[in-house]
């Protein structure tokens, strides 16, 4: 059961100290726009996820703005918060995730990531100035999109789609289904630490993930003799962690990787982490793209549309392996 999986995670060694394990991509592109895009589609396809440097969103505006306004929400008293709550599944949340009784030690605030959704929703998150929070979020979803955006594109390149422009099509659509996720993770003095978010693959086309200071987030990567081992993401608030989700495993057939990452909670300060999740709209459908498709790699998953997979991914648990529902043979 996925219970019984967590707490044998609890128990294996230690994670590695992963400074080195992990790509980190300098958006700045030093080398020029083919180098960085075979990069980034070289990051996506090995390890699923990669730490993006000079990437272009300046700390101190839209970030730090939205820092400053959620950590202003999460210091308000429990019953002011449950205002904006329950999750259902968008609004404030505390330990609870999603319906099938996971359960992690944090708070969060997840959002649709649509300005007339930010705007409903702002009045039970900041009931003096909804129309602050609201400008503050929508700030902030417009840089981290184009920076989605510009990934999604130099992939696009990097795997020679005929199309390059494909991916990021998809999520500026005004239907886009993307989220923005804020989890404020409370400190721990628990030995070897307690399960923050567990694991998981995230199901939409790309995650950026932004945090304070405070390390936790782990990913499962294949070491050198080809075996998953859990990698501590050694915490870089100046830069997004960019990882590959299921649809996007889904579209280039299983050429790039939808990474299983977690958070584990373990130190004396509270991790602040704000992750956009860039999604297409309800109806896309979604099928291997021809250019993935040779006779050597044959369509691995069934085709879907972005609706389907969501009842499938909210009728299962966290841990779940969802994709796997849709593979073929
Ligand atoms: C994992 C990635 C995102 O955080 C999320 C999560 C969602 C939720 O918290 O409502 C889910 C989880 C996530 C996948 C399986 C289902 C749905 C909790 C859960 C048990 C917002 C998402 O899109 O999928």
């Amino acid at each position: 059961t996925p219970a019984r999986q967590e707490t044998a995670t609890m128990l294996l060694p230690p994670p590695s100290a992963g400074g080195g394990a992990i790509p980190t991509v300098d958006m700045s592109a030093p080398r020029g726009r083919g180098a960085l895009s075979r990069q980034v589609a070289r990051a996506c396809a090995e390890q699923g996820f990669f730490r993006a440097v000079n990437h272009g969103v300046p700390p101190a505006g839209p970030p730090a703005r939205l820092d400053a306004a959620t950590s202003a929400f999460f210091a308000l008293a429990a019953h002011d918060k449950q205002r904006a709550g329950p999750p259902n599944p968008l609004g404030y949340g505390c330990r609870s995730i999603g319906f099938n009784g996971d359960v992690g030690e944090l708070e969060y605030l997840l959002l649709h990531a649509n300005p007339a959704a930010v705007a409903h929703r702002a009045s039970s998150i900041d009931t003096n100035d909804p129309s602050r929070f609201s400008s503050v979020v929508n700030e902030y979803v417009e840089a981290v999109k184009q920076l989605a955006c510009d990934i999604l594109d130099l992939l696009g390149e990097g795997l020679g789609l005929e199309d390059p422009r494909l991916f990021s099509k998809l999520i500026t659509e005004t239907d886009s289904d993307s989220l923005l996720r804020i989890n404020h993770y409370p400190p721990s003095s628990a030995a070897g630490g307690r399960i923050g978010f567990g694991e998981h693959s995230d199901p939409q086309l790309l995650s950026l993930l932004r945090a304070n200071d405070v390390d936790g987030l782990q990913v499962l990567l294949p070491d050198i003799n080809g075996k998953d081992t859990w990698i501590q993401v050694p915490a870089d608030s100046s830069a997004y962690f960019i990882n590959v989700g299921d649809l996007l495993q889904a579209l280039t057939n299983g050429r790039l990787v939808s990474v299983r990452h977690r958070v584990i909670a373990s130190t004396c300060r509270p991790r602040l982490s704000t992750i956009y999740f860039a999604a297409p709209p309800l109806h896309a459908r979604i099928s291997a793209l021809p250019e993935m498709v040779t006779a050597g790699s044959p369509p691995r998953y069934r085709s879907f549309t972005w609706a389907e997979y969501k009842t499938a991914m909210y009728s299962l648990r966290l841990s779940h392996s969802r994709l796997d529902l849709f593979h073929v043979d």
